[in-house]
């Protein structure tokens, strides 16, 4: 273990969305709790922040929240003393003045760029190689992944325990579905649904509405709101919209608080995620899930999405596998979902057993911000 005064900053600027401050202040506050290291995480835009954690001021130069020393990252850098160990976030360019702060130390930091996560063959070989150097101090690739070699998926000691808990509980998931005045009807296959707009969207509703089962369809207030309105004939649907079409009934949730998300990600029997952190959470609720990746040029996702799947499927039986790959390859080519989703319904059993199959077999490899300790230990 490295010393209690270990000091991590953590750099991350806001692209887009929410999953770049997403995975850096889930890390940050991991290696406060679990690791006794203290970490600056320094965000550059803090109202993104303070949608997955409304304590934020964003006003604020400095704050402390749940022990991590969180600093706004302004265009007008001051000089600040360099960590022992720092991270840049999704190859985010860090302040000259810093980097010249890190040269000048007595002794050197370790440099670090968090990768985007890929379940991609190559990024094994990869994993914790050398990249480029400012002056004499050397920064290193850190990739998160699926794969033994890699760094590992984000995951808090005792998440599974807690996940596992509150999924046996009724009354907590009552309780807590409650609180977000949502009253599920008995019988009602619970979905959360969080993606970037989709196409695919309104034959997918289409399904559930017709179906002889009922759904109960939960929506964050975010960026496909725009397709559950068009499909709805509805506008401006805000937090606490509640429509019931045939079998369907459609509910518009606040975007929640990040632990809160995660309750309800356990609650659902299905969830529709995207992006990196909300895919990993759902993996984590060991139940069966859509991933709408995040879009990049030349498609590149797609290669990305391959790879995931070919993992994913790999111990499910050839027509399931086939099923759930059909329902993710149209739900990120916006395509009609009618077939693939009754083709998924087919195989729910096995699906649900393999999300805590594969729930479990993941938990099995260290988690990133061990990894992440662990690679300093070794490299001191
Ligand atoms: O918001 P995203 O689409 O973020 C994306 C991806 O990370 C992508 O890889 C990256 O390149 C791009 O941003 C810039 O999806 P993601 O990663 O799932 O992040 C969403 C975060 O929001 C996650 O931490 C969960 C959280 N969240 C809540 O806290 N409350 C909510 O109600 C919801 C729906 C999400």
């Amino acid at each position: 273990m490295p010393d209690m005064k270990t000091r991590w900053d953590i750099f991350c600027t806001v692209v887009d969305n929410f999953g770049d401050i997403g995975v850096t202040w889930r890390l940050s506050r991991q290696l406060v709790a679990e690791h006794g290291v203290e970490v600056r995480l320094w965000v550059d835009d803090l109202r993104a922040f303070e949608r997955l954690c409304p304590q934020i001021d964003i006003h604020a130069g400095r704050q402390w929240h749940q022990g991590v020393e969180v600093c706004q990252w302004s265009a007008d850098w001051q000089p600040v003393e360099a960590a022992d160990v720092v991270i840049a976030a999704f190859a985010c360019q860090l302040p000259g003045a810093y980097m010249d702060a890190m040269a000048q130390r007595d002794k050197t930091p370790l440099w670090m760029n968090l990768d985007y996560l890929s379940a991609e063959d190559w990024v094994i070989g990869c994993h914790g190689l050398p990249s480029v150097k400012y002056k004499h101090v050397q920064k290193h690739f850190f990739f998160p992944g699926f794969h033994k070699g890699t760094g590992g998926l984000l995951r808090e000691s005792g998440l599974l325990e807690r996940r596992r808990q509150f999924q046996q509980s009724p009354e907590a998931q009552q309780t807590f579905l409650q609180g977000l005045g949502v009253d599920r009807a008995p019988g009602a296959l619970l979905i959360s649904l969080f993606a970037y707009e989709n196409s695919g969207l309104a034959s997918w509703l289409d399904t559930l509405a017709s179906d002889s089962m009922p759904t109960h369809l939960l929506v964050p207030q975010g960026r496909i709101l725009g397709d559950v309105e068009r499909w709805l004939s509805v506008q401006d649907l805000q937090a606490g919209a509640l429509h019931v079409r045939d079998a369907l009934t459609v509910q518009v949730l606040p975007f929640v608080r990040q632990d809160q998300y995660d309750q309800l990600l356990w609650c659902c029997d299905f969830n529709a995620v995207r992006g990196e952190d909300s895919f990993v959470r759902a993996q984590w609720a060991g139940r069966p899930m859509l991933w709408h990746i995040y879009q990049q040029e030349e498609d590149v996702h797609l290669d990305k999405l391959e790879a995931f799947l070919s993992l994913y499927t790999k111990d499910l039986s050839p027509a399931a596998g086939e099923a759930i790959s059909g329902l993710w390859r149209a739900w990120n080519a916006g395509e009609t979902m009618t077939d693939h989703w009754q083709s998924t319904r087919k195989h729910w059993p096995q699906l649900q057993n393999h999300a805590e199959t594969w729930c479990l077999e993941q938990a099995l490899h260290t988690d990133l911000a061990a990894a992440l300790v662990q690679f300093y230990v070794n490299w001191i």
